[in-house]
């Protein structure tokens, strides 16, 4: 039986009763996060904490815990689960009270925790994934984890609709982000990939990837490329926290490079494994 956090308490996912006022289910107004855990150790944890109090304070929402406080109970809840291999979705919202749009003078935010079993995805690492197009319609506080995630979710399901994989978005023509992910372009061995600022979220998985080509003397330049720019690349990939490195082989269905996963992409994934420890290589 499952085990979730609600507020600082570990329940049953029975016993989990939301109010029909909570205002994230009615304003998307809270914040989230998604936290990998490999062999029973979570990864990255600290920087998806300080990401999850960032993006509260964002939104002037005051989480009621220390780090300290709230990293023991993420624990604490791995710990009840058993989690092996999988993921930690975390989420708090402005909690609940009688509908309107202004904060509330009276809200207890509500946070709740639970955890999913999820393998690497080695075949999109091996093989590659497909991309489409999709206009970018988001708000302008992509730097924001937020709840709000309908001009993603209307993105995805555009790709997917089309036999797609991800969605690649851009703001007229400038490339910005995947629906859940981050999007870089190699050309001539520089990885290329938008800055962060307010129309990306910095993933932490970039985060560490722009620290693996420092490692592997890969050079990065912090620069957004146009749709156009993308089709020309030698090479593109996608990350996230689930999907680590994922190779992204063709777009609108044209062919990126020769179609196939490229050695500079490899080498990444490589330096990734290598930095997180990972025991399944996925390039034996
Ligand atoms: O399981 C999944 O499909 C996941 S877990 C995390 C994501 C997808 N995506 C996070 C994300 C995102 O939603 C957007 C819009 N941009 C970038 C990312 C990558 O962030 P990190 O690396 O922190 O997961």
């Amino acid at each position: 039986m499952e085990w979730i956090l609600l507020n600082d308490q570990l329940i049953k996912e029975e016993q989990l009763t939301i109010s029909k006022e909570d205002r994230g289910y009615q304003f998307g107004d809270g914040i989230y996060e998604v936290i990998r855990v490999y062999e029973g150790e979570l990864y990255t944890m600290k920087e998806h904490m300080d990401r999850f109090y960032e993006s509260a304070d964002k939104i002037k929402l005051v989480i009621p815990y220390t780090k300290d406080v709230l990293h023991k109970l993420i624990y604490d809840l791995v710990e009840a689960n058993e989690v092996v291999n999988g993921y930690i979705y975390m989420q708090i919202t402005r909690g609940a009270a009688p509908r309107q749009h202004q904060f509330p003078e009276q809200a207890s935010p509500v946070l709740t925790a639970y955890t999913n079993l999820v393998e690497r995805p080695l075949q999109g690492m091996r093989d590659g994934v497909s991309g489409k197009f999709a206009e970018d319609v988001r708000w302008l506080r992509c730097d924001i984890k937020s709840l709000n995630l309908l001009g993603n979710v209307l993105a995805k399901q555009e790709a997917i609709a089309e036999g797609c994989f991800e969605a690649i978005l851009h703001r007229d023509g400038t490339v910005t982000e995947g629906s859940s992910s981050n999007v870089y372009g190699i050309k001539d061995g520089t990885v290329y990939t938008h800055p962060a600022n307010n129309f990306i979220l910095n993933g932490i998985t970039r985060r560490t990837i722009l620290e693996v080509c420092a490692e592997v003397g890969v050079p990065v330049r912090e620069t957004a490329f146009t749709k156009s720019e993308a089709l020309e690349m030698d090479e593109m990939f996608i990350s996230s926290t689930t999907a680590e490195i994922l190779p992204l082989v063709s777009m609108d269905g044209k062919q990126i490079g020769d179609g196939t996963p490229g050695a500079t992409t490899r080498k990444l994934q490589q330096g990734f494994e290598r930095k997180l420890g990972l025991k399944t290589p996925v390039h034996v």
